[in-house]
């Protein structure tokens, strides 16, 4: 156990965590196969799922075990997709909230307040407002994301990993979109750390990183709008440090499968090891996230489509190729503070592949 951790060891094998912040299931979900009678196809072997015909506001009216279906679904798959949603903003709140705590949230954990979110957000503290128009105000939460001058594997993450207690569910919705353009991509933690030998796995899992945003606070002052410092969706979150330490390989409690946790948008530091060493190795993962197309499904986005991901296992990156206006909604709610299971199982061992 690496003493760069403020976390707390919970028992032999377990990597991180926190006691104020624990799953409420002690074992993986078991999708019951409710979801049977709609129409699926995977759209990758490895990422990636759509659902034909499923309307999530109707599933607001279904029984439990038909979200906690959905949930194992989205965990095992990474992201699910689901085209020409009526969802509104305030229903897809509903949504994520019910599936974050039937998928067995920490009760302390709620749905993430942005740090950049504005006081008296039009559709409230709970939704970030994705928009390539106030992107080009310089404004917006992807602004330092959307730079056309760097790399556009740049802008590859998992959201809010600065946060002690960060998101285990994310819902995105598009509503307005250029005529082409503006794809977005998911790549698997699960598959990249599959792609690691064994040494190299082993050696991973005893190490944590640091997490930072600090450079919002630069956002927030050139912006005008104060950074939010009151609980952010769970009483671990909170104050103006955007700077936290989580394992580098951690375990999805949904699924029980190991999956890389570091990601280009946040992950500065591996801890316990010198400086160069901690740039090569985040480098070497960065490039299993970005060259291994094979890792990653992309997504055609048309109106109103919307996108359900597992960010403690997947990471994203938005494609800025297009002109015109494109704007959605994102709601996201928080899990567990990140722990590993040092005896949880891979994804292609559970799957017996
Ligand atoms: O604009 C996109 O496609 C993705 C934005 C994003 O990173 C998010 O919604 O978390
Ligand atoms: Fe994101």
């Amino acid at each position: 156990m690496p003493s760069a951790t403020t976390h707390a060891v919970v028992g032999f094998n377990i990597v991180g965590g926190h006691p104020d912040s624990r799953p409420t299931i002690d074992k993986p979900l078991v999708n019951s196969g409710s979801l049977g009678n709609f129409e699926q196809n995977d759209i990758t072997p490895v990422i990636g799922t759509e659902f034909y015909g499923l309307q999530i506001r109707d599933l607001l009216q279904w029984k439990d075990q038909a979200v906690k279906d959905l949930a194992a679904t989205v965990s095992q798959r990474g992201v699910v997709f689901l085209r020409d949603q009526d969802v509104t903003p305030t229903e897809m709140k509903d949504f994520i909230i019910r599936l974050s705590t039937l998928a067995g949230c920490p009760t302390t954990s709620g749905l993430h307040v942005h740090p950049l979110t504005e006081e008296g957000s039009e559709l409230g503290d709970q939704i970030s407002v994705i928009s390539s128009e106030k992107q080009k105000k310089g404004g917006g939460l992807t602004h330092q994301l959307s730079d056309v001058s760097r790399f556009a594997s740049t802008g590859w993450h998992s959201d809010i990993t600065f946060e002690k207690v960060p998101s285990d569910y994310a819902m995105l919705k598009i509503h307005t979109l250029p005529k082409t353009g503006g794809d977005t991509l998911w790549a698997s933690g699960y598959e990249i750390y599959d792609r690691l030998s064994d040494p190299m796995k082993r050696f991973l899992e005893g190490l944590t990183a640091t997490h930072d945003a600090n450079f919002f606070h630069g956002e927030a002052e050139r912006l005008g709008n104060p950074l939010r410092k009151a609980i952010r969706g769970s009483p671990l979150n909170q104050g103006t440090d955007l700077k936290t330490v989580h394992p580098v390989i951690r375990t999805n409690p949904v699924t029980g499968w190991k999956s890389v946790y570091v990601n280009k948008g946040f992950t500065k530091r591996i801890n316990g090891v010198s400086k160069d060493e901690s740039d090569m190795l985040l480098a070497y993962i960065f490039n299993l996230v970005t060259q291994n197309h094979d890792a990653q499904v992309r997504f055609k986005w048309k109106k109103n489509d919307c996108a359900i991901w597992d960010n403690r296992s997947t990471l994203h990156c938005a494609t800025y190729d297009y002109s015109g206006a494109r704007a959605g909604d994102r709601v996201a709610s928080l899990g567990e503070a990140p722990y590993l299971d040092v005896d949880s199982k891979s994804r292609r061992e559970a799957l017996g592949e």
